[in-house]
């Protein structure tokens, strides 16, 4: 019994030293992936400016997406979310990245450094008309739907916000959904 008293004294210790997370990690209703909490807000359409504004709220910023797991996990966490409702194909979601300040010149605006990874759909950034912002865009495929890559979208649209708290930035109590 005091074996098990010292262990639970110490372990919360041990696994926080080795860096591990701890459950309450993300904020209610986010998820987590390598360190960084992630919440994809499908109930509310803005444009790209105010889906910054919007994560910011929860004292997040717009995904950015640095490697070819996280975007694996983020089109996942979309198709777990989206894979009975056809009727939302064409549904799309807003990322970090835009080319606003140099037409073709694609920046995280979190710390506006050039995209390294990318995950653009073949073809894409078109750059057809003014399209400055990037999307997660969803195509029907087989009944199913799926999210296959990143498209440049007019800023102007209204698309869904998807919020991340990178890894380190959460402090417990302060964020909330
Ligand atoms: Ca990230
Ligand atoms: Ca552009």
């Amino acid at each position: 019994m005091f074996t098990l008293f010292v262990f639970m004294l110490v372990f919360p210790v041990f696994a926080h030293a080795q860096g591990e997370c701890p459950l309450s990690h993300c904020p209610d209703g986010w998820v987590t992936f390598r360190g960084s909490c992630y919440y994809i807000s499908d109930n509310v359409s803005v444009d790209w400016t105010e889906a910054g504004h919007h994560c910011q709220l929860h004292h997040a910023d717009l995904v950015v997406i640095e490697t070819k797991e996280e975007d694996m996990f983020i089109r996942s966490q979309l198709e777990r979310m989206y894979r009975l409702s056809n009727q939302h194909a064409g549904e799309e979601f807003w990322l970090a990245a835009n080319d606003q300040m140099v037409e073709g010149v694609w920046t995280w605006y979190t710390n506006d450094t050039p995209l390294e990874y990318t995950g653009w759909y073949p073809g894409q950034p078109g750059s057809e008309g003014d399209e400055d912002c990037a999307v997660i865009a969803s195509r029907p495929d087989n009944g199913n739907l799926v999210f296959n890559g990143w498209h440049d979208a007019p800023c102007a649209a209204r698309h869904h916000p998807i919020c991340e708290i990178s890894s380190g930035q959460y402090e417990p109590g302060v964020v909330g959904k």
